[in-house]
């Protein structure tokens, strides 16, 4: 990345431009404009600050912020185009209903009467089959605000368990090692720790294209003398800058950290007195890696032991350190005990709580990290609190003056509710902000389900893949048409500031959301007249639980420019670095810096299991799926957006020279991949930096060009996170 507008420099069109795809938009953005608002942009976790340029109630611009500290001015291709969407000719502009005589399968409908019947609707379902016959599916693109109110309209007006998000398919298994090791769920640093390290370790984490301005950081550790080691099957854009370069097999990567942390012990590359008063659980996880010889670990891994030893020295002698991880890691059946494995090297070294101490995960979507903290998880109430938990109930219960007994218990994830629609126990579904028939594995089942529903009601400003199989379409608000806050990627409350009124008949998510509660009869604690009230609501239901948000007003955050929570008081300046030794939290009440009642950190044992479906003759490849710079999750947003379109069209295979040449494949061909679940037809692209078991498919398209046709629906037993980086496939050319 560089700042704009050569932004795209770095990233050069790998592929060239492609004729095929015409509902683009392309703007003239000079001349006149009216204001500048200061917000976000709308895609990836890391929140770069960006000014909006708005010409009559439109989005015609943008400019970098200099003044965001996080990105200083800095953009990726996406955040330079993100403007563009708006104006596209496919926004929604009014409500529609199914009407399968149309040649668009809908028409148009006015929003009263949408909401009336999206009520009616609901009432029916709830009355013939109980109040958890209808679910809700919501999203962390969402500001805070909307998925503290997705989590409350579920649980208090709606009276159903089922509400589950996206943040399903992304940040689950890292909170969940987070929780279990730290008692917390948020990046333990700020970025600005990065280039203070003597070594960053990167597992899993393709950072120059889906988190492009951490590169930045990364690279001013390295011109300070860091040694960088990367983790990936690939050699990403960032490897190719790294000092070492460990190409595991996917699924592998327990193997390596606890292989690792094995050479760190018998080399003594430990802090002794910060594991025995800081950690619980060493002896048995140094029991548990005895067995991960260099020898074993790199016969499981596939990563030579020299790389095996290097990276152990590396890590063990380092004064300072920071290790970050993102889904490579944790998309997997095993991911959470991945990123107990990479924290367990963390809390072995003893660096953590420290200036260029760190650890994080990368968050993903927008609001990856607020979105997974206020209730809109199927066990989760706002605080971080735990719904099944009296006192948590109790408490909450009396923020939204309800009975705690009226609180629905723990529902069930995402996937799960799809299975729930097949068992025929949920026949409705709200969904807002997430795209499933393109983002879950094995899809077609998606499909499927989504088609059994006797209804369905989707929010959303385009008509998403999954939106065309609703009863009726809502049509939301964009980032720009309205006003929040977001946490990104530090653990940084932020504002995004409102631009331009939502067009037509378009109303705001959080309105449409009250409009349906108060159409159902069921008005109490639904009249909020502005994102401002609901956040602060979410300040007082936040008070006293770990994801303390009571002392941030919109007022600090401008003045700050961002609030790390916790922030638990008016005169609380929030906390930028988590596990300080002297910090004081609400869990362990000065008894030390981690959030468990003793003040310390867990130690797990890790056990390496291999993926759910491994390679055999029949399959004997492995594929793994992920993103590329220019599109952005399922797509809706980026594929309508022209000059992200030109640089990434549509999904390639990527294989290795070696794997091409044994199946007679070369650049452009096009191949067959079939796994036990689909068959996908795409060009091949012959790269040398993959590993040569394993082929590469991108995610972000739809029908016969998603990779999600191949993918596996076997989710991590504690996370429930999909395994969407490993399943079996093979390959032909296409005769
Ligand atoms: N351009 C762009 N940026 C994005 C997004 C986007 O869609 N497009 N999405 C955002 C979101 S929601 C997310 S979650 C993040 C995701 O950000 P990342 O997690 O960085 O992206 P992925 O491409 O999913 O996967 C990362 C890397 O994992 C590697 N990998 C696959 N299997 C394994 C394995 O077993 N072990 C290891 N160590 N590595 C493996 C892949 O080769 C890939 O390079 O990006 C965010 N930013
Ligand atoms: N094979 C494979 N599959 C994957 C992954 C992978 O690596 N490989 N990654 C997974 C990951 S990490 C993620 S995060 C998921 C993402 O999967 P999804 O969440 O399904 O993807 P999105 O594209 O974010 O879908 C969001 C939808 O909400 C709409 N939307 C966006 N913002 C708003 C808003 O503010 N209001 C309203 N009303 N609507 C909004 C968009 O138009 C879009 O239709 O995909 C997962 N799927
Ligand atoms: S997509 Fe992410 S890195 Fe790119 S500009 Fe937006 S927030 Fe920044
Ligand atoms: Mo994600």
């Amino acid at each position: 990345m560089a700042n704009a507008p050569d932004q795209t420099s770095l990233f050069v069109d790998r592929f060239g431009p492609h004729p095929a795809y015409a509902t683009e938009v392309h703007l003239e953005t000079s001349g006149r404009i009216d204001r500048l608002v200061s917000t976000h942009c709308c895609f990836c976790g890391q929140q770069c600050g960006i000014n909006l340029k708005v010409r009559d109630n439109a989005v015609v611009g943008f400019e970098p912020r200099e003044d965001f500290p996080f990105n200083e001015g800095k953009l990726c291709p996406k955040g330079v185009k993100r403007y563009l969407q708006g104006m596209h000719p496919d926004r929604l502009l009014s409500a529609f209903e199914r009407d399968d005589s149309s040649p668009s399968g809908f028409r148009p409908m006015t929003y009263e009467r949408a909401v009336e019947r999206v009520a009616a609707e609901i009432d029916r379902i709830q009355r013939e089959h109980g109040p958890d016959a209808f679910a809700v599916l919501s999203g962390a693109s969402l500001t805070t605000e909307k998925t503290y109110l997705m989590g409350k309209f579920a649980r208090v007006c709606l009276k159903t368990r089922y509400i589950d998000y996206n943040g399903r398919l992304c940040m689950v298994s890292a909170g969940a090692g987070n929780k279990k090791a730290f008692g917390i769920d948020r990046a333990a640093n700020p970025w600005s720790d990065i280039p203070k390290a003597e070594v960053v370790w990167i597992a899993g984490a393709n950072v120059a294209e889906c988190a492009p301005i951490t590169t930045s950081y990364v690279w001013q550790a390295r011109e300070n003398g860091a040694r960088i080691v990367v983790v990936d099957p690939r050699i990403t854009p960032i490897a190719r800058t790294c000092d070492l370069f460990l190409p595991v097999k996917p699924g592998r990567d327990i193997a390596l950290f606890n292989g690792v942390l094995q050479l760190m012990i018998e080399n003594d590359w430990i802090d002794g007195d910060f594991i025995e008063r800081h950690t619980v659980g060493f002896d048995a996880v140094a029991e548990h890696v005895r067995e991960w010889t260099p020898r074993r670990t790199a016969e499981v891994t596939g990563i030579s032991e020299k790389a095996i030893r290097k990276a152990a020295e590396w890590w063990g002698q380092a004064s300072t350190s920071f290790l970050l991880h993102a889904r490579g890691i944790e998309h997997h059946t095993h991911g959470v005990q991945n990123v107990l494995g990479a924290i367990n090297m963390v809390l072995a070294s003893g660096r953590i709580g420290r200036e260029g101490c760190g650890y994080a995960t990368i968050t993903g979507q927008a609001n990856g990290q607020g979105g997974r903290e206020h209730g809109q998880k199927c066990d989760q109430l706002p605080g971080w609190r735990d719904i099944e938990n009296d006192e948590h109930r109790s408490y909450i219960a009396s923020v939204w003056d309800v009975e705690p007994e009226t609180i629905p218990h723990s529902g069930v994830d995402a996937y799960e509710i799809f299975r729930k629609i097949e068992a025929g126990e949920i026949r409705g579904l709200l969904s807002i902000c997430f795209n499933p028939k393109v983002s879950l594995p094995d899809n077609s089942f998606v499909t499927r389900m989504l088609e059994k529903l006797d209804f369905f009601v989707a929010i959303d400003f385009f008509l998403s893949e999954t939106a065309q199989h609703a009863d009726i379409v809502l049509p939301g608000s964009l980032h720009e048409e309205d006003e929040g806050t977001v946490t990104q990627i530090e653990g940084r409350v932020i504002k995004i500031n409102k631009a331009v009124d939502p067009p037509g008949d378009a109303r705001q998510d959080w309105r449409i959301v009250q409009d349906i509660a108060h159409a159902l009869g069921r008005p109490h604690g639904f009249s909020f007249e502005s994102p401002r009230e609901i956040f602060d609501e979410l300040r007082i239901a936040s008070r006293g639980g770990v994801a303390d948000y009571s002392g941030i007003t919109y007022e600090k955050i401008q003045k700050q420019n961002g609030v790390f929570w916790p922030c638990p008081g008016d005169d609380h300046p929030g906390t930028p670095r988590l596990f300080e030794a002297d910090s004081w939290n609400p869990v362990a009440k000065g008894s030390g810096p981690f959030y468990f009642p003793d003040g310390k950190a867990r130690m797990n044992v890790a056990p390496y299991t291999p993926p759910a479906e491994d390679v055999d003759d029949e399959y004997p490849l492995m594929l793994t799926t992920g993103r590329v710079v220019s599109q952005f999750l399922s797509g809706t947003q980026t594929r309508r957006i022209g000059p992200l379109v030109d640089q990434y069209p549509e999904p390639l295979c990527e294989m290795h020279p070696r794997l091409a040449e044994a199946l007679g494949i070369r650049t452009g061909d096009p191949v067959i991949v079939e796994s036990r679940r689909g068959t996908m037809r795409l060009p091949a692209i012959v790269v040398s930096t993959i590993r040569p078991d394993t082929v590469f498919i991108p995610y972000h398209w739809p029908g016969a060009r998603s990779a999600n046709q191949l993918t596996v629906s076997a989710q991590d037993p504690i996370s429930k996170i999909p395994e969407y980086k490993v399943c079996a496939v093979r390959i032909r050319k296409e005769a």
